[in-house]
């Protein structure tokens, strides 16, 4: 292991204090190419068992020599900190944080924060911990470093790491490969995949604080079908509930939601609806009843049930850190399921409490009793970790309800870890072409912190989106790997038809598009739940060693094999080498959609326009092939029931396609590499060579 002497001396020069650095932790390998630095007198009550992780880290050996990755262990001011020195090496990761791709010279206050507009704090403390860094040095070769703690901390990356805590020394995990997939892989291995997702949840989405009546609800339904927009999901928010209490429905606006539920299943749209962490203080109201009897609701200093302002007034918060209040939660929702809620949008579980101080949170000295082999412990250190206790006990509740469904869960509040219960997106955003331009990095840093499945409000949440706007999100945003549309309550329509024909048939281009690569996407998340590794990817996943693209943050690549061009970037961007074609339609270009390209040895399987998933098939297919430089290409295509479980149990296929050029002629071998084909007729396909 290499020692840094001459480090406090350098830090003494710029005037920063290396605090007394205890430079050799106890430190083993837990797997190969991970190793774990445990700081000296490590309080294990305050931190295990990690959430991160899926297991122990047990040691299976040594580190071995020339380890460069260090972390050095100190306290100053009364916080713990960790140094770590990462020479010139580019960052990424972080989770989530408004800010550029390359994290160098940024940082994150990790204190999960309603955060409207991304307004406080400079966006550097949203709504999600990922204590988390991808390193990726000149040479092409990475590293991973896990800061392994919930308590409120903060990271600034520079060449010299640092990352402050507020709860006592904390474990820090270092993953070093040969690139940063191999990053990401093992970074999987430690701290789990997303599941598969259902279909749909890959489909169009639309979204709006809130549809009510239900009648409204149809309204904008037949609208899509009306009008030919494909769509597979109608978001319901707050105003569907009574007074805003979690698993009830309004009885005047929603009087009858299973029938509403069957008229949109009729339609071929599934339905997701808004559940809150916090219970209104009613003593007429089950929730709150069971809460109370039972004790599930987290502590104030005193040992009473806080309680705080939320939307439904006085509220308590369940105290998802015990396990019988988890199971409690998973069992509301085989009610609230039956009335044929297909997904669940868990919502402001920072948690986040009206009036609740600077950070609009419970106050610090709450307790959070804890349970499974977790301590008791302040609000300080659970803080972090109650989105992530709630989305597991929520995912938990929706498979009891349906045990032959994959459940969808989304949820604002985040945790390293979590990609196991729940898919996310960026909050509050607004309705500014900065943020249109600034999701893109957004989202590729939660794929780059082992969170696939993610996306930003399209056409933007605060204020009134424009036309162009909508136009230009929608079209670049259907390359996104969520997908939902969604305004606030008081501003203008933002539906793909609300600027008029032009916006609309430019939303409607895109829209299909996202369709016809459903095939593709769909092997894609299917690729990520098994590997870990991202489902949009910057652009320098293209070529590890191309310096060139370290910082191009608006161009970005979904999967390996398709690059994205935002028709705002065309012009200025970094693009990776290659011979990429770009994909053409058989429509004529508006000018707006972004463009697609297609790496040279690639073959990406589209399918028709379809209007939601319902109507998904993987029986006649265009493949798009980009032949090499060796008249070669190849691609892969993932095909399951789309729902349930049974690919676990082996029904699935996943084909390589491989297409020769000989004599002119191109031809396509289609082979079974995994599982066995499910369909009795041979896919068609249609070859177009780019
Ligand atoms: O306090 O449910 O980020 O998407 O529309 C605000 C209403 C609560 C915040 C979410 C937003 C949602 C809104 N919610």
């Amino acid at each position: 292991m290499r020692k840094i002497p001459f480090l406090s001396a350098v830090l003494a020069l710029f005037g920063l204090s290396a605090c007394n650095p205890e430079v050799n932790p106890n430190a083993y390998l837990t797997a190969d190419g991970v190793a774990v630095f445990v700081p000296e007198g490590f309080d294990a009550s305050a931190h295990l068992p990690s959430p991160i992780f899926l297991e122990n880290l047990n040691p299976m050996g040594n580190i071995p020599g020339g380890w460069d990755i260090v972390p050095e262990f100190c306290t100053e001011d009364g916080k713990s900190v960790v140094r770590i020195h990462v020479g010139d090496a580019d960052l990424y990761g972080t989770g989530e944080v408004w800010g550029p791709l390359r994290r160098n010279g940024d940082k994150n206050i990790f204190w999960n924060r309603d955060n409207g507009a991304y307004g406080a704090h400079e966006g550097k403390m949203l709504y999600q911990t990922h204590p988390w860094i991808l390193g990726l040095r000149k040479d092409g070769s990475a590293f991973g470093i896990i800061f392994d703690n919930t308590w409120r901390s903060e990271l600034q990356c520079d060449s010299l790491v640092t990352y402050y805590s507020d709860g006592p020394a904390c474990r820090v995990v270092v993953i070093q490969k040969e690139n940063p997939a191999e990053v990401l892989k093992a970074l999987a291995s430690l701290s789990g995949t997303m599941e598969l997702p259902p279909l749909w949840a890959l489909g169009y989405q639309q979204c709006r604080f809130s549809y009510y009546p239900d009648t409204r609800v149809k309204e904008v339904a037949d609208e899509f079908r009306n009008r030919n927009i494909p769509c597979d999901v109608i978001w319901m928010d707050i105003h569907y509930m009574d007074g805003y209490r979690i698993f009830t429905f309004d009885p005047e606006r929603f009087p009858d939601p299973a029938g509403l539920n069957d008229y949109l299943h009729q339609k071929n749209f599934k339905s997701v609806y808004m559940i809150d962490p916090g219970a209104k203080v009613d003593s007429t109201y089950f929730v709150d009843v069971q809460g109370l009897e039972n004790d599930y609701f987290v502590h104030d200093a005193n040992g009473k049930p806080f309680s705080g302002n939320m939307w439904p007034g006085d509220t308590h918060w369940p105290d998802f850190s015990m396990p019988e209040v988890r199971n409690w939660w998973a069992g509301l929702y085989k009610d609230f399921m039956a009335q044929g809620v297909d997904g669940v949008w868990n919502d402001v579980n920072e948690p986040a409490v009206f009036g609740g101080g600077d950070e609009m949170t419970m106050p610090d000295d709450n307790i959070h009793r804890g349970g499974d082999g977790r301590t008791a412990g302040n609000h300080v250190r659970y803080h972090n970790m109650y989105g992530y206790d709630m989305v597991r006990a929520t995912r938990q509740g929706m498979l009891q309800a349906n045990p032959d469904k994959r459940p969808f869960v989304l949820s604002r509040a985040g945790m390293l870890g979590q990609q196991r219960y729940a898919a996310t997106w960026t909050g509050d955003n607004s309705s500014t072409v900065e943020h249109m331009k600034g999701s893109i990095a957004m989202t590729l840093n939660m794929g780059l912190s082992g969170q696939a499945f993610n996306g930003p409000d399209i056409g933007g949440f605060l204020e009134n989106t424009t036309p162009d706007l909508l136009a230009d999100w929608t079209s670049q945003g259907v390359y996104f790997p969520f997908v939902r549309n969604h305004s606030c309550e008081g501003t203008i329509d933002q539906e793909p038809w609300a600027f008029g024909p032009e916006v609309e048939a430019i939303c409607r281009e895109a829209i299909n598009r996202r369709y016809m690569f459903l095939p593709y996407i769909y092997t894609l998340f299917r690729e990520a739940s098994v590997s870990g590794l991202p489902v949009m990817r910057p652009a320098f996943w293209a070529d590890f060693k191309d310096l060139s693209l370290r910082s191009e943050q608006h161009v970005f690549l979904l999967g390996d094999d398709l690059m994205i061009v935002p028709r705002f970037a065309e012009k200025t961007s970094a693009r990776p080498k290659g011979d990429w074609k770009l994909v053409t339609f058989d429509v004529e270009d508006d000018g707006r959609q972004a463009l697609v390209y297609l790496r040279d040895g690639a073959i990406v399987p589209m399918g028709k326009v379809i209007q939601n998933t319902e109507e998904y098939t993987t029986d006649t297919l265009t493949l798009l092939v980009n032949l090499d430089e060796n008249g070669q290409a190849s691609g892969m295509l993932y095909v399951d029931a789309g729902d349930g479980f049974g690919y676990k149990k082996g029904e699935y296929a996943l084909y390589r396609f491989t297409a020769i050029q000989e004599n002119g002629e191109v031809s396509v071998k289609t082979e079974l590499v995994e599982g066995k084909a499910l369909s009795q007729k041979e896919m068609e396909l249609n070859v177009k060579v780019l």
